[in-house]
C-alpha cells in the first residue's frame, strides 16, 4: 500500500469559528471538513467550525474533545494507494442532544463571528414529506419545538430560534447551506423554517423570508460508515488507531449555488464549483448515483452480495446499471450532453468498484422512504410521460418493496422513519397484489399516477415474487441483453 501523508498546516485556535456545522457524522469529517482545512491552511481567515451532534453519537463527540478535535481522513484511491489527511479545522465539537448542549449550540449559532451553518442531519432530520417537501408539522418532535421554542429539539427549530435571537439583537442572520441529498436542498429547507416560524411568529416568517440565503448546494463524495473491520484495515494500512477516523474514496465533488450574503471561504480555489443554479447537477447525481446505489442496495442482496464493489463484480449487475443510467436517467437529463453523462456513468461504476470502501447495501437501503422520490420516482414520471420505458427503475420498486415486506415478515428493522406505518399497512394482507398497492399509496413517497396506475400495480406484483423466486440473474436476462 502506498500511503501519502498530509500533515495540517493550521495552527489549532488561530482562527474564529465561523462556521457551525450540524450533524457531526462520517461525511462532514470527510468532505467539508477537508474543504475548510485547504482553504484555512492556504488562505487563513475566520472560517474554523464548530460542529454538533443534536442527536446520536455523543462519544463521537467525547472521542473528537479528547483528541483537541483533531482528527485524520482516509482517501483510498484504490486497495495500492491511499492519503491520510489530518484536520485541525474544527475548533470544537459539542453534543446538544441535552438542554446544557443546546443551550450552548444556540449560542453558538447567535454568536456574531457565526456566518453560515451547514448541516448533514440525513434527509429525516428536516422532517419534510419526502414526495413535496413539505414541512410535516405534525411531527411530535416539530411539536415538541412549537411548544418549546427556546429549547428546540430539531434542526428546524433550531434555526428559528437562533435566527429570532438573532434579529432581536439585530444582528444579520447567518446563511444556510444544507449538504444532504435531497433535490433543492435549500429551497427545501427555506420552505421549511419558514413554514415553521409563521406557525410560531409571522413576523419572523417574514423576515427570514426576506433576509436569510439558503443556497442549495450538490454533494459527492463516498463516505462509508466505519466498522470494525475497518478501523482495523485502516490501522493496518495507516497505523492511525483512532476512533475518530473515517475513510472515503479519494474523488469529490461540491458545486454550491454562490449567495452568501455574509460572506464565505474562498471555496472556489480549492475544487468548489461555485454557480448560479445547482439544480442540473444535483439531479444528474441523486438520479445517477444515488439511484444506481438504491437499485444495488435493494437487489445486490438477492444475489449474496453485501457491498457495493461486490455487486460490481457481478458482469449483470454492472450491464444492469449501464442500463439504467443511459436508458433511463440519461433521457430525463437536458442540461447534459449525451458525452458528458457517458463520462459520467463510466465514472461512477469505476467509483463503485473501489473494493477498499467495503461500502455497505444495508447502509444504503436505509431510509428508503426518503430517498426514492429523488432518485427514482420523478424519473419514472417524466419516461411516462413521454412513454419510455422504466424497466430497471420498476424493478428497483420491486425490489424495495420486497425488501419491506420481508422485514416486515420477519419483524426485522427496516431502518427508516415510516417503518411503523409500512409495517402496519401491509400487516395481516396475504395477497402480494394488495401488498404492492397499500405500499403505493404512500402519498408521501409514490405519486397518485403510480399508486392509480393499475397496469403498473400488475407489473410490480410480479416483479416481487419474481424476485423472491428466481436467482436475481435470471431476473436481469429477462428484462435486459445480458452482459457479454
Ligand atoms: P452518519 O450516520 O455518520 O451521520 C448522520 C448524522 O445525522 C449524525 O450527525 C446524526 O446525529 C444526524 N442525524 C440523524 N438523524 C437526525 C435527526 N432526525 N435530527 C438531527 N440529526 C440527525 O451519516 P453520514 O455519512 O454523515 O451521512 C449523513 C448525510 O450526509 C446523508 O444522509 C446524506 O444526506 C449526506 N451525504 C452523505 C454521504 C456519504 O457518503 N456518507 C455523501 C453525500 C451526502
Ligand atoms: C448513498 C449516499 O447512503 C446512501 O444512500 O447513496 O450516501 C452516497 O454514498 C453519497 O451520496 C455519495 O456522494
Amino acid at each position: 500500500m502506498n500511503i501519502t501523508y498530509e500533515h495540517s498546516q493550521i495552527a489549532p485556535g488561530q482562527h474564529q469559528a465561523g462556521i457551525v456545522h450540524i450533524g457531526l457524522g462520517a461525511f462532514h469529517r470527510a468532505h467539508q471538513a477537508v474543504y475548510i482545512e485547504k482553504t484555512l491552511a492556504a488562505k487563513g481567515g475566520d472560517w474554523a467550525l464548530v460542529s454538533a451532534n443534536i442527536r446520536s453519537n455523543v462519544s463521537l463527540v467525547e472521542q473528537l474533545n479528547d483528541a483537541n478535535n483533531r482528527f485524520h481522513v482516509v482517501e483510498y484511491a484504490s486497495s495500492e494507494q491511499a492519503t491520510v489527511r489530518e484536520i485541525c479545522a474544527m475548533k470544537e465539537a459539542l453534543f446538544a442532544g441535552d438542554e446544557a448542549g443546546r443551550q450552548a449550540l444556540i449560542e453558538r449559532l447567535v454568536d456574531t463571528h457565526t456566518k453560515i451553518v451547514t448541516m448533514t442531519v440525513t434527509e429525516k432530520g428536516y422532517f419534510l414529506s419526502p414526495a413535496s417537501g413539505e414541512l410535516q408539522l405534525d411531527h411530535a418532535d416539530l411539536q415538541h419545538d412549537l411548544t418549546h421554542p427556546n429549547s428546540p429539539k430539531t434542526v428546524i427549530g433550531l434555526l428559528a430560534e437562533s435566527l429570532r435571537q438573532r434579529r432581536n439583537a439585530d444582528m444579520p442572520p447567518f446563511t444556510v447551506l444544507c449538504c444532504d441529498n435531497m433535490p433543492h436542498n435549500g429551497q427545501r429547507v427555506k420552505n421549511a423554517v419558514v413554514s415553521f416560524a409563521k406557525a410560531l411568529d409571522t413576523s419572523l416568517a417574514e423576515w427570514i423570508l426576506q433576509h436569510v440565503a439558503f443556497p442549495s448546494s450538490m454533494v459527492d463524495r463516498i463516505v462509508p460508515a466505519m466498522t470494525e473491520a475497518d478501523f482495523l484495515a485502516v490501522n493496518r494500512d495507516t497505523g492511525i488507531d483512532s476512533p475518530t477516523v473515517v475513510k472515503c474514496e479519494q474523488f469529490s465533488q461540491w458545486v454550491i449555488e454562490d449567495d452568501f450574503p455574509q460572506g464565505r471561504p474562498q471555496w472556489q480555489d480549492f475544487g468548489v464549483q461555485m454557480v448560479a443554479d445547482v439544480s442540473a447537477y444535483e439531479m444528474m447525481k441523486l438520479r445517477m448515483l444515488n439511484g444506481s446505489h438504491s437499485l444495488l442496495a435493494y437487489l445486490g442482496p438477492i444475489a449474496g452480495y453485501e457491498t457495493v464493489a461486490q455487486a460490481l463484480t457481478d458482469a449483470d449487475i454492472e450491464q444492469f446499471l449501464r442500463n439504467y443510467m443511459m436508458q433511463e436517467v440519461a433521457p430525463t437529463l437536458t442540461s447534459f450532453e449525451h458525452d458528458e453523462l457517458s463520462a459520467y456513468c463510466e465514472a461512477l461504476i469505476q467509483r463503485f468498484k473501489n473494493d477498499s470502501l467495503h461500502h455497505k447495501l444495508l447502509q444504503i437501503a436505509m431510509d428508503g422512504s426518503q430517498k426514492l422520490p429523488q432518485r427514482w420516482l420523478q424519473s419514472w414520471l417524466e419516461l411516462t410521460q413521454a412513454s419510455r420505458t422504466s424497466a430497471a427503475i420498476e424493478l428497483g420498486i420491486a425490489g424495495w418493496m420486497r425488501y419491506v415486506i420481508n422485514c416486515q415478515a420477519t419483524q426485522s428493522d427496516l431502518n427508516d422513519p415510516l417503518q411503523a406505518a409500512l409495517y402496519e399497512a401491509i400487516s395481516g394482507l396475504n395477497d402480494k397484489t394488495q401488498k404492492v398497492q397499500a405500499l403505493l399509496a404512500f402519498g408521501d413517497v409514490f405519486p397518485v399516477q403510480m399508486s392509480t396506475d393499475q397496469a403498473l400495480v400488475e407489473r410490480l406484483t410480479c416483479q416481487v415474487a419474481r424476485l423472491s423466486e428466481q436467482p436475481l440473474a435470471e431476473t436481469l436476462h429477462s428484462l435486459f441483453s445480458p452482459a457479454v
